[in-house]
């Protein structure tokens, strides 16, 4: 009885070692982030890079009390400068290793060129001390294809190929949040762009790896006996 009990308790500890390590990477699910940007353009806020819809243009999405929300974080009329975008983790710290991009609103307005850094200040904001993302690679979300963009540092040009789905892949970071920074005009078409969603393959540093590690060998050990 004792043993059951017991091995039901690490059976727990093991499921939800899962549901902790929080991996949202390339789907929808980002409610473990809050998102702010430096400028939004009227009814396309940064929340809706991290609200789990992917709206396309042309179908403005149905809200309560909201009469024209779209689906993305736009900047006119000053895509024809740098802006940011910044997303923090709610969990804190987190290791990440990947980010998924979507450009689905409108092919016209697909951002082209633009750079990733990370923080690690505890209270994540856009004037935190950023340092750029290394060993980016990005491959059409799509297709599953490697893409062959420009780079230099942390900045991705793909303006000779821009696609509405980028995996941006790079050396894994413990961060608490990342920032996006577009450039002037970085948008196909007139120069902006209308970035649909986000997500990250992340997991909580501390969470998910003690809670496997325990439960994964009390479940071994609870089997042996
Ligand atoms: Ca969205």
């Amino acid at each position: 009885m004792i043993k059951k009990t017991l091995f039901a308790i690490f059976l727990l500890f093991f499921v939800l070692s899962g549901i902790y390590a929080e991996s949202i990477a390339f789907n929808l699910h980002t409610t473990a982030l809050s998102a702010a940007a430096n400028w939004e353009q009227t009814s396309f806020s940064a929340a809706e890079t991290i609200n789990g819809e992917i709206a396309a243009d042309g179908s403005a999405v149905v809200r309560p009390g909201v009469p024209d929300a779209w689906d993305g974080w736009a900047v006119a009329p000053y895509h024809t400068s740098s802006n940011s975008i910044l997303w923090s983790f709610k969990a804190g710290m987190t290791s990440v290793s990947a980010m998924q991009l979507l450009n689905v609103y409108n092919p016209n307005e697909i951002i082209h060129t633009f750079s990733l850094w990370y923080t690690t200040d505890s209270n994540p904001n856009l004037n935190s001390n950023f340092i750029a993302m290394t060993g980016i690679s990005l491959v059409n979300g799509n297709t599953g294809t490697a893409m062959n963009p420009v780079i230099t540092g942390s900045k991705i040009d793909t303006s000779a190929s821009p696609e509405r789905n980028y995996h941006v892949f790079f050396s894994s970071v413990n961060a608490t949040a990342i920032r996006l920074n577009s450039y002037p005009n970085s948008g196909t078409w007139n120069g902006n762009f209308v970035l649909s969603e986000v997500s990250f393959q992340s997991v909580p540093e501390w969470e998910s790896g003690w809670l496997l590690c325990i439960s994964l060998g009390m479940l071994l050990f609870l089997k042996k006996k």
